[in-house]
């Protein structure tokens, strides 16, 4: 254990011995450490001795200026910020390990893939886009999922998203977008939302933006958790095998724990209740070791392909639908330890798209090509110094690192000796070797040199339709819903008119719902296009996220509110097939020291009511004493079961009439309710929880 930085007692802190305090004869507290305890020092390993009190002349007197502790100690903490990521500045970190599947060695000669079993450690940050560090987790936006795979052969970053499409063609629009999404630069608001003038304009007038807008608008923006959501590189990239030749491969991940996405309104609450819920999620979920786990796959194609796909595979506001050219799993991701520090690790790290190893390989995305300049700028101005990859997260681990870059700010890892150039007649040091080392692929190029956009990138409607009929009736009501809601955040109706003139080259269903929504005066005609919208293309399944769900439970969370003489029967079967379904309880009670069952058992709280809202909850389960009236006119009690009711919630009751009259629900039960009257009841409850939500309440709730 490092004596500048020990970790912290395993001992509670309601255990640790404390400090003893005592006004000595002038006045100063005195601090007696526990003998064995280790000794604070200053940065230069001076021990200090009264870390509560500056040095002054007399007291009352003024502090002096020699006090060297005191000045450091508020010198460091002054430089404790940097500055945040520009996009993506909230984000969660933890290490895994990536498992090889399936070796394809004949493909691409990338460390990870040449042998079944090979494990690569990870790295990977999960983020949000538009929101500064502190905003909450559930903003509709896009996910950021990074993934750094600390190779034999050196680090590879595959720095991918939860949606496999973007905005924009090019990398010259990237600061537009963001300036548009972010914060207005005179008001320095909204804060992580894309509902307003600034970004709705940019998109009103970029219409390649088109497709990914329909993803955006999806719930794929507000996902469960990032345990439930997918993971895509985007581009396409290549796979070069050991004889120079190359595959053209986009990356998917696919979670194990099947797509979940939560409902605006919920997402809307649960930003109050618990701002943290992403990163509370993942950090509990590997704690209590239920690892999250997604598996790897490829779509995998060659240039015959490219050429007569309707798109341009190079078009990144573009995908390959799955029934096209299949996803073949080839490992597994598992997230299996939390950070021990957030700032070294998920703040300090450093994802670079130009970090690629021998065997894999870009493409002409344009950008791709802008994004290899922007990030390792990025960390530069991040990070403070060129010396940001000798930091443990980004270090290689696999590889030994030797070159002769040397000095910079902050530089720990200076070269012995006289030599640091190559080539050099001293014999000394590491040389290029042309077999072992990375090698672009052989790639002919020729073409005039002129700003231009392809012919083939013109096509902005076709996808964002396809997208569209891909989604079930439930999905495609809330597509409508956030348009809606988004656009009616917006000042100026002329923007309001431009999207929906875009719609109606989507989806005129779709575009009269808008338009209806947003109370247009009158429809406005449909954006000249440049290609006709094609009509033929088929619905994709694999687009949807309810066509994706999980198998079943696990993983999950039931809500049980619970009050004094609760049934100990029926509370220790649902504790008992929960626990077998892998499905967490955690108990909502009137004070968090818990209830008393009708045994007598007392069960502590995990939350008091109100500050468990049923937000926090998969399903629901009401479990309450013969006298349960006071708890029924609690309004947290009647808010926990009224948004369970209308975010269609499997919901669970046991003497609960009071609660759900009061709540104005009498009238308004349906199957997704399940009357718990004896133990056996349960087991019908937990099956059916599995298909999450009870979406056939959702018309009813309409107006
Ligand atoms: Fe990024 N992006 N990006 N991006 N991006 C950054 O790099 C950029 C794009 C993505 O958890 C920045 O380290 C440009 C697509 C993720 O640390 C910056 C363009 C995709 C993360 C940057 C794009 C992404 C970033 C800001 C258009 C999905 C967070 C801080 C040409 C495939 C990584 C940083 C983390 C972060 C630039 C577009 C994903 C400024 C110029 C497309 C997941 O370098």
């Amino acid at each position: 254990m490092s004596k500048e930085h020990p970790t912290a007692p395993a001992t509670p802190p309601g255990t640790i011995e404390p400090l003893v305090s005592d006004y000595g004869a002038g006045g100063e507290i005195h601090q007696h450490a526990a003998e064995d305890s280790p000794r604070l020092t200053t940065a230069q390993g001076v021990t200090i001795s009264d870390n509560q009190n500056s040095l002054r002349a007399g007291a009352p007197g003024p502090t002096l200026l020699e006090d060297f502790v005191l000045r450091e100690k508020i010198f460091h903490f002054d430089h404790e910020r940097i500055p945040e990521r520009v996009v993506h500045a909230r984000g969660f970190g933890a290490h895994g390990i990536f498992e090889c599947t399936r070796a394809i060695p004949e493909i691409t000669r990338a460390a990870p893939f040449q042998t079944e079993g090979k494990i690569t450690e990870t790295f990977v940050r999960f983020s949000t886009v538009a929101g500064s560090k502190g905003s909450f987790d559930l903003a509709r936006d896009v996910r950021g999922f990074a993934v750094k795979f600390y190779t034999d052969e050196g680090n590879w970053d595959l720095v991918g998203n939860n949606i496999p499409v973007f905005f924009i063609q090019d990398a010259m629009k990237f600061p537009d977008l963001v300036h548009a999404v972010k914060a207005a630069p005179d008001r320095g608001f909204p804060q992580a939302q894309s509902a307003h003038d600034n970004f709705w304009d940019f998109i009103s007038l970029t219409p390649e933006s088109m497709h990914m807008i329909m993803w955006q608008m999806s719930d794929r923006t507000i996902p469960r958790s990032f345990r439930t959501m997918e993971g895509f590189g985007v581009h396409t990239f290549r796979f070069v095998n050991a004889k120079g030749e190359s595959t053209f491969v986009k990356f998917h991940w696919k979670p194990r724990q099947g797509l979940q996405s939560v409902t605006w309104n919920e997402a809307v609450k649960t930003n109050g209740a618990d701002p943290d819920r992403h990163r509370r999620d993942l950090w509990e979920a590997i704690e209590r070791g239920d690892f999250p786990e997604w598996d790897l796959g490829v779509q995998m194609f060659d240039q015959a392909f490219a050429d007569s796909f309707d798109f341009d595979v190079l078009d990144p506001t573009k995908l390959i639908p799955e029934e096209q050219v299949p996803v073949e799993i080839i490992g597994t991701l598992t997230l299996d330890r939390v950070v021990d520090n957030f700032f070294a690790e998920t703040e300090q790290v450093a994802f670079c798209t130009q970090n690629v190893v021998p065997g894999i390989d870009f493409t002409d995305d344009p950008l791709l090509q802008g994004r290899n300049f922007s990030y390792l700028d990025t960390q530069l101005k991040r990070l403070g110094s060129p010396n940001f990859t000798k930091l443990p997260v980004n270090a290689p681990r696999g590889c030994p690192v030797h070159n002769f870059q040397q000095d910079g700010h902050m530089q720990t890892a200076n070269r012995k000796g006289r030599v640091n150039y190559e080539p050099n007649g001293w014999g000394v040091g590491p040389r290029a070797h042309p077999l072992e080392g990375y090698v672009s692929f052989v790639d002919k190029t020729a073409g005039e040199k002129r700003r231009l956009r392809p012919e083939s990138f013109a096509d902005h409607y076709s996808q964002a339709r396809q997208f569209y009929i891909s989604q079930t009736q439930v999905e495609k009501g809330h597509i409508r819903d956030a348009l809606i809601f988004e656009l009616s955040k917006c000042e100026v109706a002329d923007i309001r008119a431009r999207i929906v003139a875009h719609l109606l080259r989507i989806d005129t269903e779709l575009a009269t719902a808008v338009s209806t929504g947003l109370g247009l005066a009158q429809m406005p005609e449909p954006v000249p296009a440049a290609r006709p919208t094609r009509q033929d293309l088929p619905a994709s399944p694999a687009l949807s996220i309810l066509l994706n769900g999980p198998e079943d439970f696990s993983g999950r969370v039931i809500g049980l509110l619970v009050s004094d003489g609760a049934d100990a029967d029926i509370l220790a079967a649902l504790r008992e097939a929960a626990e077998k379904a892998g499905v967490q309880v955690k108990l909502v009670a009137p004070s968090i020291g818990g209830i008393t069952d009708s045994a007598g058992t007392l069960h502590p709280a995990q939350e008091k009511i109100g500050g468990g809202p049923s937000v926090l909850y998969d399903a629901v389960a009401i479990l309450f004493g013969k006298t349960d009236k006071p708890v029924a006119a609690n309004p947290d009690a009647q808010d926990f079961l009224r948004d369970a009711h209308a975010h269609c919630k499997f919901i669970a009751l046991h003497q609960a009439d009071a609660l759900v009259e009061a709540s104005g629900l009498s009238a308004m039960l349906d199957d997704g309710y399940f009357q718990i009257k004896m133990p056996q009841d349960i087991a019908p409850f937990l099956e059916n929880c599995a298909s999450l939500r009870f979406w056939a309440r959702e018309p009813t709730l309409a107006g």
